[in-house]
């Protein structure tokens, strides 16, 4: 038997979908399989134990979401408590422990090294798990199983990341609760496809995921809408790095959902870039169901978005926006404050143009979270070398460790960057300023504003509820 665990603990919580679609496949492969789901409890210390009192897995597979919550303010780093878990698993059970999920992903060797798994999966968990319980229960040949990193004589190796194509997913989603994490969580997710084809300068999705578009079957995506609906999950979130690339599959998969006339059924929101669109997509969308849109903005100054490698211009930013507002979605922009040559100017631009454009709000991200293996970690090294590091802002002392929250804000913007992003804001309720309290707080980490708006009934995106209550105050 198969354990898998969530040990995602942040609220408002959201569904561990990785693990509907792991489990699905574990299914059709014959593999039995059970359920520790941390995120949904507040006694995970009774509920471990109890779970292994009662199960003897020939494998623990966990699930490790977020490393931290990259966000510059708090910071906060994740990494320890996965650890302090895996030890306290260790006390209950001889079975040997495997890692997985997007945080994990992203680190994958420096994890594994911390938290003292015996096994990591980087990269999709379907294919690659069920081959390493194959491996474990016959010849052991660890090269076999894709994106594996095991252990072998105090060496840890590392196979090529899993991101296996074509890619086809089980649609039940029935091993989560997901009617649990609706309540609690006001939305649920689902996957288009997988992938990033963008090398933009400071993200990570292209490690987790891979570089190349992983396009799922429209009919597969919606018959897994179905199947929420049939739980009554009705508000869904996109969890696509980007909607709308490929342009023809957002408009196949909306067609889809509209052939199936269930665009009054489900509604939805996503993250898109500003550009490709056009009215045909976002008249295709809207008639699909989807109510809110939020757009990676980053920047309006022109040579901030060349640096951050982003393909749109501002214009694309403005002509996307009232594009969503004329078909009746609501819209988000985020910005991305302090990357590399950012200056005050360039800030006050960006600032100023999101005000004219009429977004229902802006999210003012201020510092970026350097990744390793991205551009962002080469042009830190190199300043680093050059003896520059004030743009470096970071929590914990001593060498520099990329796993742990690691930020860069260009050491233009001052002593105090958030006091000059909050200056520029001026009170715009429209924005959620890199450091604020309650509903103006960007930050979804145990989100006191945002727990009881859905304890109230809210559902939707969290920037859409947060709007809604700072309309309201
Ligand atoms: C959509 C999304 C959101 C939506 C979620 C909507 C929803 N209802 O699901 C919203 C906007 C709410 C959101 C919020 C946050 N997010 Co977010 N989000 C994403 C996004 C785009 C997709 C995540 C996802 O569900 N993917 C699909 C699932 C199926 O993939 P998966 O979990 O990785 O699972 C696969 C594999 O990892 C593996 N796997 C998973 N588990 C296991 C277990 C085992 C044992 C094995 C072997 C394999 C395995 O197999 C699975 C299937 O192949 C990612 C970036 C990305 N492109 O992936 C960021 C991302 C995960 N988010 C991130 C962050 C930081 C956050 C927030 C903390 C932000 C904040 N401060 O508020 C919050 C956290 C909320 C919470 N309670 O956890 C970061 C995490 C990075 C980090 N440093 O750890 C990411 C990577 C974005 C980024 N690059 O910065 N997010």
């Amino acid at each position: 038997m198969l354990a898998l665990i969530n040990t995602n603990r942040m609220s408002p919580p959201i569904a561990p979908i990785g693990l509907d679609y792991i489990a699905s496949s574990a299914r059709k492969a014959g593999i039995d399989i059970e359920l520790l789901d941390l995120g949904l409890t507040e006694n995970t210390e009774g509920l471990i134990k109890e779970f292994f009192s009662k199960n003897d897995p020939e494998l623990v597979g966990i699930t490790f979401r977020n490393a931290d919550d990259c966000f510059w303010p708090s910071a906060d780093w994740f990494v320890p408590k996965l650890k302090q878990t895996i030890d306290e698993i260790r006390t209950l059970t001889k079975s040997p422990i495997v890692l997985g999920g997007i945080g994990f992903s992203i680190f994958a060797r420096p994890i594994l090294e911390y938290a003292g798994a015996d096994f990591g999966i980087c990269g999709d968990g379907e294919i690659a798990l069920i081959e390493l319980i194959r491996q474990l229960r016959g010849s052991k040949e660890f090269k076999r199983v894709p994106g594996l990193l095991w252990r072998d004589e105090n060496k840890i190796h590392e196979n090529p990341p899993s991101w296996p194509e074509p890619l086809s997913l089980g649609t039940e989603r029935n091993f989560v609760d997901n009617p649990a994490y609706f309540k609690r969580g006001g939305q649920c997710g689902i996957e288009t496809k997988r992938g990033c084809n963008r090398n933009c300068i400071y993200c990570a999705d292209p490690l987790a995921k891979g570089t190349k578009l992983r396009l799922r079957n429209p009919y597969e995506v919606v018959d897994e809408i179905q199947s929420l609906l049939n739980q009554g999950v009705n508000v869904l979130h996109i969890c696509d790095s980007e909607f709308n690339l490929s342009y023809n599959h957002a408009m196949d998969i909306c067609i889809e959902i509209n052939n199936r006339s269930l665009g009054e059924k489900v509604s939805w929101y996503t993250y898109m870039s500003p550009a490709p669109f056009n009215s045909v997509l976002a008249q295709e969308m809207a008639k699909a169901g989807c109510i809110g849109v939020d757009f990676t903005g980053d920047s309006a100054n022109e040579s901030m978005l060349r640096t951050y490698n982003q393909h749109h211009k501002k214009e694309n930013i403005a002509t996307s926006v009232k594009l969503c507002k004329e078909n009746g979605m609501a819209v988000m922009v985020d910005l991305l404050l302090g990357g590399p040559g950012e200056t005050p100017e360039t800030v006050k631009e960006t600032i100023e143009f999101a005000k004219t454009i009429d977004a229902d709000c802006i999210g003012a991200t201020l510092g970026m979270r350097i990744y390793p293996r991205t551009f962002m970690e080469k042009y830190v090294t190199e300043q680093l070398y050059r003896g520059n590091h004030n743009s470096i802002r970071r929590k914990y002392t001593g060498p520099l460790n990329l796993l742990m929250p690691t930020f860069y804000i260009s050491e233009q913007l001052g002593e105090k960057p958030a006091e000059l992003v909050k200056d520029l804001i001026n009170g715009d309720k429209r924005f959620f300023e890199p450091s604020g309290e309650d509903a103006t707080d960007y930050n979804y980490n145990d989100n006191t504003s945002l727990i009881k708006a859905i304890e109230n009934g809210a559902r939707g995106a969290f920037w859409h509820i947060l709007n809604q209550l700072n309309k309201n105050l």
